[in-house]
């Protein structure tokens, strides 16, 4: 319970700041001195990782209701969306003899081999249709390289390039996000990290996420990665119930 308690402060706490810049809104001396800004990053809501894809994520698709009810809780809502070209290394398909699941060595980082998906321009790269996209503020693509994947929204996982996220949610003046969607042991993990390591406050909204579990446990251990590293874990009625209490 303490654990959930000083979560539900966090979140109290963030929200306040958002409740005063709506307040604030008429006034804009007031909004220019309010700093922190809370974002919620939508990680890949695709098709191809909900039931019926073909990097399914099981239950996938439940958690888009849950996302679409946190938005309005935000100052800043983006979106990430996995963008590979037909021939990304990270594909079984276009490695020769090689399956999905296998790990090679792709741009010099370890790369499990996943089946075709997220097609730049397919339907299963498209975002649900059921996913509000009228607060999503901008779009990051990712995983364009053929040569390299990006499981994060902020990188590639060479930390080569950067995909403009990290900038742009500080010049927003972003200093505390949420992460939300597909998948949980995949690109949620790495984009709540990275989001970590660039110094923004982070939280894992943990039911409005699902994981793939290669193995049976990916899902829990991603959460016990995140929390070593100092990301904080709750649950969207926190997040939810946090708001009616700032009324
Ligand atoms: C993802 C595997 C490959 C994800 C993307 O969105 O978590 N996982 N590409
Ligand atoms: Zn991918």
């Amino acid at each position: 319970m303490g654990r959930s308690k000083i979560a539900t402060g966090r979140v109290l706490a963030c929200l306040a700041v958002g409740a005063s810049l709506l307040s604030a809104c008429s006034e804009p001396a007031r909004v220019a001195d309010e700093a922190t800004r809370c974002a919620l990053i939508i990680v890949d809501m695709q098709y191809d990782f909900t039931p019926g894809g073909s990097l399914a994520v099981e239950d996938g698709d439940q958690i888009v209701g849950l996302i679409n009810d946190l938005q309005g809780e935000f100052d800043l809502v983006v979106a990430t969306q996995d963008w590979h070209p037909s021939d990304h290394g990270s594909f079984a398909s276009n490695q020769e003899g090689r399956r999905p699941g296998e790990v090679i060595q792709l741009g010099g980082v370890e790369q499990v081999l996943w089946p075709d998906h997220s097609i730049q321009g397919s339907h299963g790269a498209e975002l649900l249709a059921e996913l509000d996209r009228s607060r999503i503020a901008r779009i990051f693509r990712k995983g364009t390289d053929p040569e390299i994947d990006s499981y994060s929204g902020f990188f590639d996982n060479g930390k080569r390039k950067a995909t403009g996220l990290g900038n742009y949610l500080k010049e927003e003046g972003v200093s505390e996000v949420y992460v939300v969607g597909l998948a949980l042991d995949y690109c949620v993990k790495f984009t709540a990290l990275d989001a970590q390591g660039l110094g923004f406050d982070t939280t894992l909204i943990e039911d409005a996420s699902r994981a793939v579990n290669l193995s049976p446990n990916d899902g829990i251990d991603a959460v016990q990665a995140m929390k070593d590293a100092g990301i904080q874990v709750v649950k969207g009625a926190e997040v939810l119930a946090a708001r009616t209490q700032n009324r």
